[in-house]
């Protein structure tokens, strides 16, 4: 391919302070300048390979900070790997995922982060990082989060539930260490006790269905973890974020914090903007496909996401891919505590947070831009490689058609599962390209190019840049 130089024309470039008209000049895997028509034309030259983008938003490339791609779990695997996860990913305008490397009970760090490396090392289509989900601490552990750092694993993951958990004092020391070398932690926030004790109360009454989910795993219990998370965080001093936050509860206790002083950063995800805890009443084993961790709440909890992330108090959008069969899902047809929690999603955020965020009026394109692309790259070290359409910048770029009209389906998806959670509903804007540092990835919707993704060695979390 001698045609390094790529001129994106006609298009209007959204970033999270603004939108406007400009051309983009692509040179290699590099975004070298964004302007006007002819200065553009100039400076890209009579041989480019000129890109109508006209009537389209040009995005800075999503990047999804929350996935599970071939992970052990509830005694099963995922259903996507790092190749069919990633491709779904790119289709979906995402160019970066930050999936969670997992120490396995008995491993190091190290081998935690070899085998993650090998799970992904040459089969993902979009870019990719990891974050380390500690789940065993003691001082080797603790001297191995400076390899971790070093080796650009910048983030970690902590759980307050499942088989993966760490208790308050666990935390209470990992913080002390993260803030010593300078890395940043999300944590997933739930009571474990109280989830105990609930599911044995309602297996003894015998209630065994999918409809006992919700209920067993309360806003409380969150809210709970979430406030003694962040008081922990309070007497280390270090800022943490909260992973897919999905309640008012929850909301209100980490909007306290701030008032206190506290730096702290959410996350929520479409599933819980988007859809409420009635699902699990659906007949049979369809309200499976709706079990994750936290659940799904109220149509008032959803309003309250929207609402943080329109007032910027919710900072990041990821999906918490984490995709099984309904086969797989069957595990837990005579028990919904054995039912494999997740869902997917890293194909449908982009077209749903542009329909129901910025078509609907509930969000600007500033802020889709914001929660889907700069702020993930600010928070996870990577800005401004990612997260900008600016010169210097990867060439990372969604070409984003507003007003198309659209349907999910199943049938249409690359997820690796046999259902779509959002099966038939109507979206309004079609991702027609994808450039993946400089390479056109998806083309007319279609991923026309894979595995060329490459591992993004991140850096340090800066502290008030975001
Ligand atoms: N929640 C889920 O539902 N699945 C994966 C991990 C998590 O936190
Ligand atoms: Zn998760």
């Amino acid at each position: 391919d001698i045609i390094m130089k790529k001129l994106l024309k006609g298009g209007t470039v959204v970033s999270g302070g603004g939108t406007v008209l400009a051309d983009v000049v692509l040179d290699g895997e590099k975004i070298t300048a964004v302007g006007l028509p002819e200065e553009m034309a100039q400076l890209a030259g009579a041989d480019a390979e000129v890109v109508d983008v006209s009537g389209c938003l040009l995005f800075p490339g999503f990047i999804d900070a929350h996935t599970h791609f071939d992970l052990h779990v509830a005694g099963t695997v995922t259903a996507d790997d790092f190749y069919t996860g990633t491709r779904a990913a790119v289709k979906g305008g995402t160019t970066t995922i930050v999936d969670f490397g997992t120490q396995y009970p008995g491993e190091t760090l190290a081998q935690g982060l070899a085998n993650w490396h090998e799970k992904a090392d040459g089969k993902c289509s979009c870019d990719y990082g990891f974050h380390m989900s500690i789940t065993e601490w003691n001082p080797a552990v603790s001297r191995e989060v400076q390899d971790m750092m070093d080796e650009g694993i910048t983030s970690f993951k902590l759980y307050m539930t499942y088989d993966t958990q760490v208790d308050d004092q666990t935390i209470f020391s990992i913080l002390r260490r993260l803030k010593e070398v300078g890395g940043i932690t999300g944590v997933h926030c739930e009571n474990s006790g109280m989830i105990a004790a609930l599911q044995e109360e309602a297996k003894a009454a015998g209630h065994m269905g999918v409809s006992s989910h919700p209920a067993t795993r309360p806003a409380a219990a969150e809210a709970e973890a979430i406030g003694r998370l962040l008081r922990l965080a309070e007497v280390v001093d270090i800022p943490v974020v909260v992973v897919h936050l999905t309640c008012r509860e929850g909301y209100d206790v980490i909007l306290e914090a701030r008032r206190r002083g506290q730096k702290v950063y959410a996350e929520t995800c479409p599933q819980y903007l988007l859809m409420e805890d009635s699902l699990y009443d659906l007949p049979g084993m369809e309200g499976a496909t709706y079990v994750c961790a936290p659940p799904l709440r109220k149509k008032a909890d959803c309003e309250c996401l929207w609402e943080g992330l329109a007032s910027g108090q919710i900072q990041t959008v990821s999906t918490d891919h984490c995709s099984f069969t309904t086969e797989q899902k069957d595990l837990g047809k005579d028990d919904f505590t054995k039912i494999p929690g997740g869902m997917p999603g890293v194909e449908t955020r982009g077209i749903l947070l542009y329909t129901y965020g910025v078509d609907q009026g509930r969000i600007s394109l500033e802020q889709m831009c914001r929660v889907l692309s700069e702020n993930p790259a600010r928070l996870y070290g990577m800005y401004p490689q990612k997260g900008v359409i600016a010169p210097g910048s990867d060439g990372d770029i969604v070409v984003l058609r507003p007003g198309a009209e659209d349907v999910i389906t199943a049938e249409n998806q690359l997820s690796n599962i046999d259902y779509a959670p959002f099966e038939g509903t109507k979206v309004t804007a079609r991702i027609e390209k994808v450039f993946l540092r400089g390479q056109l990835a998806v083309s007319e919707g279609q991923v026309v190019l894979e595995k060329a993704g490459k591992f993004i060695k991140r850096g340090k979390y800066q502290f008030g840049t975001l």
